[in-house]
């Protein structure tokens, strides 16, 4: 577990992303399944399929200014009960699952070991809340997209495409239209 001091300590990453911040982020919908091995047991009962990782809103805050850490945005529902304890991707050093919490007036960034993900309900990871710490990313520009594997308890790994953005709030300030 590490804490990390949301204003003093941490970069702009964070501390920019605090300040953004209100509007959940605009991304394309971008589906993927698990790369286990595909059982006979393909059964689509009421809502999901049982093997289904689906993720959607898939972000990386777009690095600011030559920086190489940034933040990631998603949403992920299981078609199982399973706990989520890893995301990587090739273009860092390292991604961390973060929360945030009010600490003596302080908001403050931790790190989760892992978190617990019930079937058919969605885990959002969102801007200033839960959101995927990325340390030593290589310099990403707008529109690029980026493979991040996530790995589960279970042993299942499942990899998205993020796309790099900023998430909505800060449309307006770039370009119109
Ligand atoms: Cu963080």
């Amino acid at each position: 577990m590490t804490a990390y001091n949301w204003v003093k300590g941490f970069g702009l990453g964070c501390a920019a992303f605090a300040m953004i911040a209100a509007c959940s982020p605009k991304s394309e919908t971008v589906e993927t399944t698990a790369n286990q091995a595909q059982e006979d047991t393909q059964k689509v009962d009421e809502r999901i399929a049982e093997s289904a990782i689906i993720v959607s809103d898939a972000l990386i805050r777009t690095p600011l200014g030559g920086k190489n850490v940034t933040a990631g945005y998603f949403s992920l529902t299981l078609g199982q009960d399973d706990r989520l304890l890893y995301a990587s991707t090739d273009v860092a050093e390292k991604i961390e699952l973060h929360t945030v919490e009010m600490t003596d007036g302080v908001m403050q960034m931790r790190e989760m070991e892992g978190v617990d993900i019930k079937a058919g309900q969605a885990v959002v990871f969102a801007p200033k809340g839960e959101h995927l710490m990325i340390f030593g990313v290589k310099p990403l520009n707008e529109g690029d997209i980026v493979e991040v594997t996530f790995g589960f308890e279970s042993g299942r790994t499942a990899t998205a495409n993020f796309t790099v953005g900023m998430p909505d709030v800060s449309k307006g300030a770039g370009h119109n239209h």
